[in-house]
């Protein structure tokens, strides 16, 4: 999923990488006997302020793939999101979603999702209360089984892919527009949401300490978008 994510970026316009700390690049440490492993790439491109792409192995077998997309807030682009989870049973949480900044997605990406052929999962998974940040198009489930994984891959590479000819054809707004504050808003809140999610934190915690986790959430994964310029 990883390989597919990184192929579909370098479609996109004026890629380039965000320096980032490189104490936060690649990230090591073994807590009781177990490794512990997390890297981080970080890009912007035109109409994208950051893309965010992070793999972790967090002891005791746990994998984690983690991506978001953020636009830029003078464009109606919406917020790319995937997060996999794999224990040693297997992969028990894959969800990915173009997650709408304004009241709705754009009415030409909504045509473009809804051509897409159905997919149909055997375990749905229920989102939690927080989840209400996600389109009607969010797709979450537990994979049964290596079809359903693949089938969900190429439900990932199909939302990029929409993104990307989305973005091809979407032109920056003025940045003190009505619509572009909404964005920045929707985005705002966007991230206060993902940050309730008490299983980034716990496992995090477990992994480092609850200080560490509560900064790498706040300051990486989803730091709120900075102000308006
Ligand atoms: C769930 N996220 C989880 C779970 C863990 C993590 C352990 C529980 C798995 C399960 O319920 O089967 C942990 N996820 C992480 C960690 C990182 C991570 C440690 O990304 C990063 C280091 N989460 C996101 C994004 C989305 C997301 C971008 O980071 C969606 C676009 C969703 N993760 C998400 C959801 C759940 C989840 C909806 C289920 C939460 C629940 O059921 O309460």
């Amino acid at each position: 999923m990883a390989n597919k994510i990184r192929t579909r970026r370098m479609e996109l316009t004026e890629l380039i990488p965000i320096d980032l700390d490189p104490q936060l690049q690649s990230i090591r440490g073994s807590i009781d006997g177990e490794m512990l492993f997390i890297r981080n790439e970080l890009h912007r491109c035109k109409g994208l302020r950051k893309l965010h792409l992070e793999l972790a192995i967090l002891g005791s077998g746990l994998q984690i793939l983690h991506c978001v997309f953020f636009p830029e807030p003078t464009f109606d682009i919406p917020i790319f999101g995937a997060d996999v989870v794999a224990g040693p049973l297997g992969i028990s949480a894959a969800i990915v979603d173009l997650s709408p900044v304004g009241r709705d997605l754009p009415i030409l990406l909504q045509r473009k999702l809804e051509n897409l052929p159905v997919r149909n999962f055997a375990q749905n998974r229920q989102l939690p209360a927080w989840g209400n940040i996600f389109s009607s198009y969010v797709q979450f489930i537990r994979p049964s089984g290596l079809s359903e994984e693949a089938l969900f891959l190429n439900l990932v590479d199909d939302y990029l892919k929409i993104l990307v000819d989305v973005l091809q054809s979407t032109h920056a707004e003025s940045v003190d527009s009505a619509s572009t504050i909404e964005r920045y808003q929707a985005q705002f809140s966007y991230c206060l949401q993902q940050k309730r999610n008490d299983k980034t934190r716990s496992v995090l915690a477990k992994a480092f300490n609850p200080q560490w986790a509560d900064r790498y959430i706040d300051k990486l994964l989803f730091e709120t978008p900075p102000p308006l310029a």
